[in-house]
């Protein structure tokens, strides 16, 4: 049963976006949190965190006492996969999501104050050691120490008062260096080449520990000029409190737990090998290249920060876990498009947030399934990086693996059922582009689209399935719970 969410724990969790202290507290309330002391910063701490996504909801991990660092430095994972910020994952929670009042959250601007917590501690020039903070090797095949995985990086266009947000990874490259991995388009690139065209460096924040709420404004595309500030105001219904840096005057989050600022030069003056960093599909796709640097001036720090601490794991991991809102992104484009019917959009386990969407139908018509099928691989929130598009029919439970399974095993034809789509679209991290489309600059994938359904033809034919009716089920299992342990979890 979805738990009913009370007013109180809406206000509860807002809260909890809106500041990463609180959310620490939160998660300590809801039994969440697990502290870790003596875990090292290199690889066992990465370990660890990746054995915690053997879990749906990870426990909040909080390591402490990290050999070789000053205990005030903490890593902190497992923020935004928490069952009190995340709540029930079901079709039902995408039902609800998508009928959600639309009218979207107004922004609201960021509000510049005088100072706040993150200037506590001010460290510049020669003082600035950038290996005095735990940056852990997440994984063997990682090319440096990642102290930014869920960070965001504040840039400002020189032409107008747009100041960027975005989630980009950051590495330790020596005691005054980071590199920022940003790829080609990203806002953040946008706005460092117009620096750049002019021959000047580009300024730069970055925030490795700061309120979830800002971890999801940048990771979301806004548009271009849209400030992810006020979106992440509008999100919490007040102002995201800033301070200004000294030496770039951009503005950082006054509560952030632990803040780099410089400059970054043109990459034609300056670069530095970045990655190899292992990639959501669970593989080290892209090689390492040359990157820009930035150069730190100055680090700002609360007194015992908050590293927040989130590489990305294999998708077989259960932690790896469905996101509502994609799901019913996609469900709103299929329909959207027009097809009728669809009765459930889900992810198929193993397949991460792209490869392998499922979709239910209630067939009402003769091509209906294949309408649905092609609409999925095609449409935009469906089209990039998918390799396989699973329909199904209504009475199965696409949440379950094993029950979408079961209907390819026996409702699909595969040489009469499937449709094998060429050049779609799809990007560099995606492990089956051959070395030799990469050469090409062909950046495209083949895709399946499985008709797992009852052929409309002779449905009225097809064998009936041997099963317990679903509601009887449920009949059966509220009358004997009590009795039987078999039936209480
Ligand atoms: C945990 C996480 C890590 C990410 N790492 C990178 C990265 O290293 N480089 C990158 O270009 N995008 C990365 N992204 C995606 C961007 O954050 C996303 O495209 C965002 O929209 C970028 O902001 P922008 O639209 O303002 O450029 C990451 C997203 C998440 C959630
Ligand atoms: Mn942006």
């Amino acid at each position: 049963m979805a738990e009913l969410e009370t007013d109180d724990r809406r206000a509860r969790r807002t809260e909890a976006m809106a500041d990463l202290r609180q959310f620490v507290k939160e998660a300590e309330a809801e039994g969440e949190l697990v502290r870790v002391k003596g875990a090292k910063a290199d690889l066992e701490i990465g370990a660890l965190f990746e054995l915690s996504n053997e879990h749906l909801y990870p426990p909040v991990l909080l390591f402490e006492d990290i050999p070789g660092f000053d205990p005030r430095f903490r890593i902190l994972s497992n923020v935004r996969t928490s069952r009190f910020l995340v709540g029930d994952i079901t079709l039902d929670a995408v039902k609800a999501y998508r009928s959600r009042p639309k009218q979207k959250s107004e922004p609201i601007p960021p509000q510049e104050v005088n100072t706040g917590p993150v200037m506590d501690n001010v460290v510049e020039g020669d003082a600035i050691d950038l290996n005095t903070y735990p940056a852990p090797r997440w994984h063997e095949g990682d090319g440096g120490n990642y102290i930014g995985t869920e960070c965001t990086i504040i840039t400002k266009d020189p032409d107008s008062d747009w100041v960027n947000l975005g989630t980009y990874r950051v590495m330790v490259q020596d005691d005054k260096r980071l590199s920022v991995f940003i790829e080609p388009g990203k806002h953040g690139d946008v706005i460092r080449r117009k620096y750049w065209a002019k021959g000047e460096p580009c300024p730069i924040a970055v925030t490795v520990g700061q309120a979830p709420i800002l971890g999801v404004a940048a990771s979301v595309s806004a548009k271009e000029g849209e400030d992810e500030y006020s979106i992440a105001g509008g999100r919490i219904g007040r102002p995201i409190k800033t301070v200004q840096g000294k030496h770039t005057g951009l503005p950082f989050p006054a509560d952030a737990e632990l803040v780099f600022e410089g400059f970054m030069p043109p990459v034609d003056q300056e670069s530095a090998t970045e990655g190899p960093f292992g990639e959501w599909p669970g593989y080290y796709a892209s090689a390492d290249r040359p990157e820009p640097v930035v150069h730190v001036k100055a680090v700002y720090h609360r007194d015992d920060p908050l590293i927040i601490g989130q590489p990305p794991v294999k998708p077989n991991y259960p932690g790896r876990q469905i996101k509502i809102p994609r799901l019913a992104s996609l469900w709103d484009a299929i329909e959207g498009a027009g097809v009728p019917g669809v009765t459930g959009v889900w992810l198929l386990q193993g397949g991460g947030s792209r490869f392998i969407p499922v979709v239910s139908i209630k067939q009402m018509h003769a091509g209906h399934a294949k309408m649905a099928g092609l609409v999925a691989a095609g449409c935009r929130p469906g089209a990039y990086m998918t390799r396989m598009v699973i329909v199904v029919d209504d009475d199965i439970d696409i949440t379950s693996p094993a029950e979408v399974m079961w209907a390819m095993a026996t409702r699909w034809d595969p040489k009469t059922q499937t449709d094998i789509i060429d050049g779609c679209w799809t990007g560099h991290i995606d492990p089956i582009l051959s070395p030799d489309k990469r050469d090409a600059g062909d950046i495209t994938n083949s895709r399946m689209i499985i008709y797992a359904v009852r052929p409309w033809h002779w449905k009225d034919e097809f064998p009936k399935v041997n099963a317990v009716a679903r509601g009887y089920a449920d009949e059966i299992r509220r009358k004997w719970r009590s009795k039987l342990k078999f039936l209480q979890d």
